[in-house]
């Protein structure tokens, strides 16, 4: 009688459980996740957005390119990885279609296979004398040796891809410093006069009407050079974020105090959107990540338009400088020689 009871007790509380774990989500935090407060939200957490808005950009260097549907982004009913744009994406795509997923469904069916031949041929009314066998040397060395085998043949293309990953940039790379902020991203150029650029989530509206996927659509975009790795030092002003680009096979935590560094390059022209891929706070979720893939011109003009510095230019106003420099202290010496005599 009391198993009864208390299986009921279980029973009762089991079903209130959802409505328990609801009645929590509808709490005060409900409308700071709704995306529709999104915008005020927004205005208040980064007032340096509305400066840097694209409008604010001068649409004869630089206007935002549209993304192509499919490319660069989540697709309806996908269950591969997303097209990958750059060497590293590319091999791991391969590691996983020719290597891991052909091994996973081997190993799945041998091991289907002998379980169904083992629950057929040696139930007890196919065989009721079980065999006395503890142990087979030959059948124990078989399955030893291959999975090693088979370990082997992952590990090294799966090590060296990890090694690669890691791989620092070239020397003279460009260099952009990417900040997670609660709950935004923040792209800065000290390469090209280091400005800053702040990347907020578009609303729905101004999603549509940009011919962009809401939620991972951002206003200002993080633009970098096609074809040309890219150093990124990524950190965080606050709580961990994650920088993630699926399609450039691409992910680095972003920790606050600390600075990863990792290589992005993109072999494509193009618009490429990502997500903050560590829980970071109630708008983890609406911190979107886009990136736009451009030539090295329109990446030059681009530059321009934020009112950085182009890097060959900035060396040629530099030496101006230096020379201005030198000119004004010949002026000077003379009378500062005077001065001393006198
Ligand atoms: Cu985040």
């Amino acid at each position: 009688m009391t198993h009864f009871v208390k299986a009921w007790i279980l029973a009762i509380g089991l079903i209130l459980t959802p409505a328990a774990l609801s009645a929590q989500e509808a709490l005060p935090s409900a409308p700071v996740v709704d995306p529709a407060a999104t915008s005020e939200l927004e205005a208040a957490d980064a007032p340096a957005a509305v400066e840097s808005a694209p409008s604010g950009l001068d649409p004869a260097l630089y206007t935002p390119m549209k993304p192509t549907p499919g490319i660069g982004m989540p697709v309806d009913g996908g269950i591969d990885f997303q097209q990958q744009f750059s060497e590293n994406g590319e091999t791991a795509h391969w590691i996983n279609n020719a290597i891991l997923v052909p091994m996973m469904v081997g190993v799945s069916l041998l091991v289907l296979g002998l379980l169904f031949w083992v629950v057929v041929r040696f139930r007890r009314g196919a065989n009721p004398e079980p065999s006395k066998t503890t142990h087979n040397t030959f059948i124990e060395i078989i399955w030893t040796v291959i999975p090693v085998l088979i370990l082997v043949v992952i590990a090294v293309p799966s090590i060296s891809l990890l090694a690669r990953q890691f791989e620092p940039a070239p020397e003279g790379s460009l260099t952009v410093k990417v900040t997670g902020y609660q709950w935004y991203w923040g792209y800065s150029y000290p390469d090209n006069g280091d400005f800053e650029v702040i990347s907020n989530m578009l609303t729905k509206e101004e999603a549509d009407a940009r011919g962009e996927p809401f939620q991972l659509a951002a206003d200002n975009r993080m633009v970098i050079p096609v074809g040309k790795p890219v150093k990124l030092l990524i950190t965080a002003a606050d709580v961990i974020h994650s920088f993630a680009i699926p399609s450039a096979w691409f992910k680095l935590d972003a920790v606050p105090g600390r600075i990863n560094e990792k290589v992005l390059q993109i072999d494509r022209e193009g618009v490429y959107y990502g997500q903050c891929s560590e829980l970071c706070g109630a708008r983890h979720g609406f911190m979107p990540i886009t990136v736009e893939v451009l030539s090295q011109d329109k990446f030059d003009n681009w530059v321009r338009a934020n009112g950085g510095t182009v890097k060959g230019e900035a060396t040629e106003t530099a030496a101006a400088e230096v020379t201005a420099a030198s000119e004004t202290t010949t002026d000077i010496a003379p009378a500062d020689a005077a001065a001393a005599t006198n």
